[in-house]
């Protein structure tokens, strides 16, 4: 069985608590405080491993926890550190926060480490804390917490192509005849229980990984059949080959067929629609000329636009294969930046953030409006406000803390001055 999905709870190191302790030498009645730092606990990171291809690993174990730091001691020694912990994924998982569903990352691409949560901070010792008129302090700093995520892994393959179709129209024989993957075909529904992957090599174009999925059918959206749970599969490639059997050897209409699936792949996931799509007409061995000419003229008519073009083909024999890939090639190069990666939607630094307190007040000396408080000042802290995009986030940030409403309470006009921590800008609406 593929493992392609996992639910599993992380939780990186606590810190280690500052020390209390004071020096003790001989001849020297009282000494000063010495007491070290605690270690730093444990960060939790996904890496990609190219060789392995399944979420096999996360199956059984569910829980995953990286080392408390140590506590500190006495001479100022800092405490040890907690060892990272280190989760290998195969390329083309993407992380999701469990209960929001939110993606955290997506592992594929130059992202082949990725630090998930960090660990809590050593406390500070005693020793930092001695001032002229505190000379004997009994206190050191706590460890940072340690932090718990409930994430979902889900294995999105990486292939650049997508092919798809109702069972049974030769799906898995176009990956064969194309490429090196050698998947199963017969002659009957879902003979392909699980997505298949293989290069096609092209002489003077850009090859690329092209992927088979299980047929789909009316409701695979909903979960009908099989094809649902390997959608995902499909979901960041940039190329969707839809394959037909245009001799309707099971008596469909492949006219119709076009329309059925694709009402599938929008409900499952509307950007679907947005992917270019190559329609083969297969199985065009099976049918005289003329009949041939027809069905080709009646999808034609209707689908060919833009980028959209039929291919009358035949996986059994390869006529007209390699027109397709060729084809396919361009517009991948053209779509080369598209629907191969899932965007970052929740932060986990943000959320610890975002529980911290933070107030929005008028200056009236200075006719401005001052945003302050932890939240803010850890925020500015992870962000560059120079940079376009730093800065539409920072926007995002004050609007989804309902920050922007506070300050449209108080009175703000466009134009007016908002001050924060050393940073000012313009309020605009
Ligand atoms: N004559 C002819 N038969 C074909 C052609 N392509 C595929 N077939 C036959 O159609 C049947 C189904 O082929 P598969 O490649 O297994 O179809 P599939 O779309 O992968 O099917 P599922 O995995 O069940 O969804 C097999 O018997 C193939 O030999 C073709 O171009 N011409
Ligand atoms: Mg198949």
């Amino acid at each position: 069985m593929l493992v392609d999905h996992a639910e599993v709870t992380i939780r990186s190191g606590k810190g280690g608590d500052g020390h209390v302790s004071f020096r003790r030498e001989k001849y020297v009645a009282a000494g000063g405080p010495d007491g070290g730092d605690g270690g730093r606990g444990g960060d939790v990171i996904f890496v990609t491993d190219t060789g392995m291809n399944t979420l096999q690993d996360f199956r059984y174990k569910r829980k995953f926890s990286a080392e408390n730091g140590e506590e500190g001691a006495g001479n100022r020694r800092t405490g040890k550190s907690g060892r990272d912990l280190i989760l290998k994924v195969p390329e083309g998982t993407v992380i999701f926060e469990a209960t929001t569903n939110k993606v955290i990352t997506d592992m594929s691409g130059d992202n082949d480490r990725f630090t998930i949560l960090k660990g809590g901070k050593g406390g500070k010792g005693n020793w930092h804390f001695a001032t002229s008129t505190m000379q004997i302090p009994q206190y050191a700093e706590p460890g940072g917490e340690a932090r718990t995520l409930q994430i979902i892994l889900e294995l999105k393959c990486i292939a650049d192509v997508g092919i798809v179709g109702y069972p049974n129209v030769g799906k898995s024989t176009l990956l064969s005849r194309t490429t090196n993957a050698r998947p199963k075909i017969a002659d009957y529904h879902f003979t392909t229980l699980e997505p298949n992957l293989g290069v096609v090599d092209l002489d003077d174009a850009a090859g690329f990984i092209m992927a088979d999925i299980p047929g789909l059918i009316e409701g695979a959206a909903e979960g009908v059949g099989l094809g649902h749970d390997f959608l995902k599969h499909i979901e960041r490639t940039r190329v969707l080959i839809h394959v037909v059997d245009c001799a309707s050897v099971e008596g469909r209409d492949p006219v119709q067929d076009i329309e059925d699936i694709d009402h599938e792949l929008v409900s499952y996931n509307a950007d679907m629609s947005k992917r270019p799509q190559v329609i083969a007409a297969n199985k065009v061995d099976l049918l005289p000329k003329e009949e041939r000419e027809s069905v080709l003229k009646r999808l034609r008519d209707r689908y060919e636009k833009d980028e959209t073009k039929v291919f009358p083909v035949s996986a059994a024999t390869g006529e007209g294969v390699r027109e397709l890939l060729y084809h396919v090639s361009s517009l991948l190069m053209r779509h080369r930046d598209e629907g191969a990666r899932f965007e970052q939607e929740y932060f986990p630094e943000f959320e610890v953030i975002s529980k911290e307190p933070y107030t929005v007040s008028y200056d009236e000396k200075e006719n401005e409006f001052v945003i302050e408080g932890p939240r803010i000042e850890k925020m500015l802290g992870y962000t560059n406000l120079n940079a376009e995009k730093g800065f539409l986030f920072f926007q995002k940030f004050l609007k989804d803390n309902g920050i922007l409403d506070e300050l449209k309470e108080l009175g703000i006009q466009n134009g007016d001055t908002v001050r924060m921590y050393g940073h000012y800008f313009d309020f605009y609406d």
